[in-house]
Order: C-alpha cells, then structure tokens, then sequence
C-alpha cells in the first residue's frame, strides 16, 4: 500500500471520520514544448509517480474543513464566501470550488484532506495537481458528470483567474489524462493527443532541482504571455488570419516584427522555432532517436535561456554541467522556468556517477546540495480509495 494514500486516509479519519473518495492526481514532467501551450502549439508531457492525495467526504452545513498533512495546517471556510487565503496551499482548492460555482455547479460543505509528494516550486506542477485532485473528488463527491476534459479546462481556468497565473492546458491535461510509461504528444489548439511509449534501454530521464524559486516566477509568467500576445496583435494589422504564434513562421516574425522591440521579436522567435523542434523531436522520438532528440532538448535550454529569458544561472549551470558530462545526451531547464528542475536524458550506466558529479559541482558553487530524481511516467488522475 502506497503510503501517501494510506496517510491521506489515516489523517482524515483522525480530524474528520470516513473519506468517501480518495483521489490522486500526479505531476508532470514536459520532454520537449516549454511555453508553446498557451500559443497553440505542441507539447510533450507525461504525468510521473510524485503525485497530490485528496480524501474528501461531504458535511452537511456549507462549510468547508481542509487539512494539509504537508503544511499541518488546518484552513476553515464557508462555501458560500469563498476568496483568497493567506494558506497558499488551501488556495489551489478554493479556486476550484469557486469556478465549480461561477459555472453553476453548486457545492456543499465538505472535508478534505491534502496529502502530497511532489516537490513544491520545482517546476513539477504540484499546483495543477492538487487543482486536478480536488476537481475529480468533488465531482464524485456532488455527482455533477463532468467529463476529464471539462475538468481540465476548468481547472486551468481556476488557476488563471483565481491564484492569477495565466497558464496554458498543459499541466492540468497531463495530470487529468496520463497513462503509465506513455508520453503525450499534444495539440493544444485542436486538443487532439496521441500517446506513445517512452522506452529506451540505455537512457534514463533524470530530474536535477536547482532547489531555486524565484518569488517573481508568476508575474515573470504572466509578462511572457504578454510578450507573445503583443507580438500576435502587431503580426495581425498585416496578417488578420493570424490567431496566433502557432500561424507564424520565422522569415514573417523576421519581416514584420524585427524592427518593432527586440525583446518581443526573439521572445516570439523563441515560441516559433520551439513549436516546429517539437513536431520534430516527437519524429525522433518514434524513429528512437534519442541522440537527435536530445540535441534538441539542448536547444530548447539555449532558446529558453538566451531568447525567452526564464532561466536563472542555477539552471544554466546545470544544463550546462550536463553538456560537459559525456554521457548526458540531452537537457534543459523544464516548466515555467526562474527555478526548479532541469530534465536529463542519461546513459543508465552513468546515473549515479553523473548525480555525483553535478551534485559535487553545485553544492561547491551554491552551497545547496540538488535534488536528483530518477522519472517514473505513471498514471493520470483516479479515484484509489479509500480502502
Ligand atoms: C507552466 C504552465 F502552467 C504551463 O501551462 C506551461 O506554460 C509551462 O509553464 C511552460 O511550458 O508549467
């Protein structure tokens, strides 16, 4: 018996009674699209075995009674004023139940525990997680039918408006709809998907987290978007059918938006360029090339890095450790960005020496020892208790 669910049953039962569901969704890790899902381009996720634990069961007032296992804290509220709580974490629960009920899904009371193992800032979707958890347990939890793309439409829509981030659908879709050992190549403009085996006998994708969250990472996020809209409405006065980054090419950013703002030229060549390497790398992926994939890992870093600008030199130095080290044949800061963790695509034989090594390196040059995680690809969201 895997022990989160266990403790998110165990701490229920203590503070509330029976669970009547147990619900777990996972994290997510992104092989190759970074930024590319809120300007309709491709992705590559799949959800991992570090997962978010709700149990919930309903009340019979309109109060709603949460308990963090991670955080030990308690939040207490009521359903019918549901706003912004200084308990970050109650924050990713309330803003489900508040676009339950703008959409005109009533909740009742209810209690729920937070249980979880996915390491927070590190750029592994904790929050769309948890989102995806409460959303799922709430809809057994009231009956309401909705199906798992419903959910993570609504899900992305509350963290849009009420933590304020203006992500795109990719985490919240990789944590809904992953399947075990299965990447997901995306389409987050149609929302078509594909799944296919990430299998490979002599690499293994590792994670290094730089232990770094930037406290800006959020508004950071929110400009780029900007950046990539300003560039959308400037391509539009001369090109209407342009709906956005997706219809670009590289040669008509060149021509119509070089001259406007650099910062908004390369940011946009960045997305371009990174939305093509996708289509490619999925190519590679299927032909089992994981030598040219990997490069292309390497040159999302760079784009990311000196284009997009949401690296930070902690995961520069990391990426760059990576590139030295021989048997590392692809890696690049992953998720938002300003922190968390880099992806690495390993010799299997190399794993241990490699951790060793780049742990040395960055403990000596931050002072921080790195987080280092093998990659399990796992399960979406499911009900898994209680039992
Ligand atoms: C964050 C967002 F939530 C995603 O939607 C995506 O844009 C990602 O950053 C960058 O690719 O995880």
């Amino acid at each position: 018996m895997n022990l989160l669910i266990q403790d998110a049953g165990i701490y229920y039962r203590e503070h509330f009674g029976e669970p009547q569901f147990i619900v777990r969704s996972p994290g997510r890790i992104n092989l190759i699209g970074e930024h590319t899902d809120y300007n309709d381009g491709f992705v590559l996720p799949a959800s991992i075995d570090n997962a978010v634990y709700v149990s919930i069961g309903a009340r019979n007032d309109q109060e709603i009674h949460l308990f963090s296992v991670d955080y030990k804290e308690f939040y207490t509220g009521n359903i019918d004023a549901v706003s912004v709580s200084l308990q970050s974490w109650a924050n990713y629960v309330l803003a489900i139940v508040d676009v339950l009920q703008k959409a005109g899904y009533p909740c009742g009371g209810f209690n729920a525990v937070v249980r979880g193992d996915i390491p927070i800032g590190a750029g592994l979707s904790s929050s769309a997680a948890v989102e995806c958890a409460t959303i799922f347990a709430l809809n057994e939890l009231f009956g309401y039918k909705l199906d798992r793309m419903t959910m993570v439409k609504m899900a992305q829509q509350a963290e849009n408006d009420f933590i304020g981030v203006r992500c795109g659908i990719m985490d919240q879709f990789a944590s809904m709809f992953g399947k075990a050992n299965q990447v997901i190549e995306l389409d987050c403009r149609s929302l078509d998907h594909h799944y296919f085996p990430f299998e490979s006998e002599e690499y293994d994708l590792l994670l290094i987290n730089s232990r770094v969250k930037h406290s800006l990472a959020d508004s950071e996020y929110n400009l780029r978007r900007l950046d990539c809209e300003a560039g959308v409405a400037h391509l539009q006065r001369f090109h209407p059918e342009i709906t956005s980054l997706r219809d670009a090419t590289p040669a008509l950013l060149q021509q119509e938006l070089h001259s406007l703002d650099e910062n908004i030229f390369r940011r946009c060549l960045y997305v371009v360029e990174e939305i093509a390497r996708v289509k490619e790398a999925c190519e590679d992926l299927k032909k089992g090339d994981l030598l040219s994939f990997g490069k292309k890992m390497f040159s999302t870093h760079t784009g990311l890095s000196e284009m997009y600008n949401v690296s930070c030199p902690e995961l520069d130095f990391l990426v760059n450790f990576a590139i030295g080290y021989k048997n590392v044949i692809g890696a690049r800061m992953m998720g938002g960005g300003f922190g968390g963790c880099t992806l690495n695509l390993v010799k299997k034989a190399a794993v241990a020496d490699f951790v060793d090594r780049i742990s040395e390196s960055y403990l000596e040059t931050y002072g921080v020892l790195p987080g280092a995680y093998p990659v399990t690809i796992d399960e979406g969201t499911a009900v898994v208790g209680p039992w």
